[in-house]
């Protein structure tokens, strides 16, 4: 049983987001998605239209998500990986080499991101900004 995780936001959900989770999951059996609360998110410095509870039941939704576990802070990764017994890290390239020191703990793959879609492209043609 391969165990992988990412992490994210996943506001207003789209398909670069689908299309990411089923990459990740096709790289194992099981994927646990870590997913960023509402206090982290300000740390991040992003707001989000779904609030944490919202977002969580959407990947819920997903067939390709198997456990979603709260994103609460930046350190929080090796644990999860020690805690989930996690085979691989999988997040998308806007992050390359971001996340390399866990190479200590697990495989670690960035993933192409889908073109031409983000939450924040929705939100100005939406004009929700
Ligand atoms: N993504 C993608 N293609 C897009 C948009 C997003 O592949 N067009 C991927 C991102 O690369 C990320 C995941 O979908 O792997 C979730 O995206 P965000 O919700 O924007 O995640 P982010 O805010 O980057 O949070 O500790 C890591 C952070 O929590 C990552």
């Amino acid at each position: 049983m391969k165990r992988i995780i990412t992490y994210g936001t996943f506001d207003l959900l789209h398909y670069g987001h689908i299309n990411l989770l089923k990459r990740a999951k096709a790289k194992g059996d099981y994927l646990v998605v870590g997913l960023s609360t509402d206090n982290f998110n300000t740390k991040k410095g992003k707001t989000s239209y779904f609030t944490y509870e919202e977002r969580k039941k959407l990947l819920e939704a997903i067939r390709y998500v198997d456990l979603v576990i709260p994103e609460d802070n930046w350190e929080q990764k090796t644990k999860d990986i020690v805690d989930y017994n996690i085979d691989c890290f999988v997040i998308g390239d806007d992050w390359l080499n971001k996340f390399d020191d866990l190479k200590n703990h697990c495989e670690v793959e960035y993933l192409d991101r889908t073109p031409e879609i983000s939450t924040t492209k929705i939100k100005k043609e939406l004009k929700l900004t």
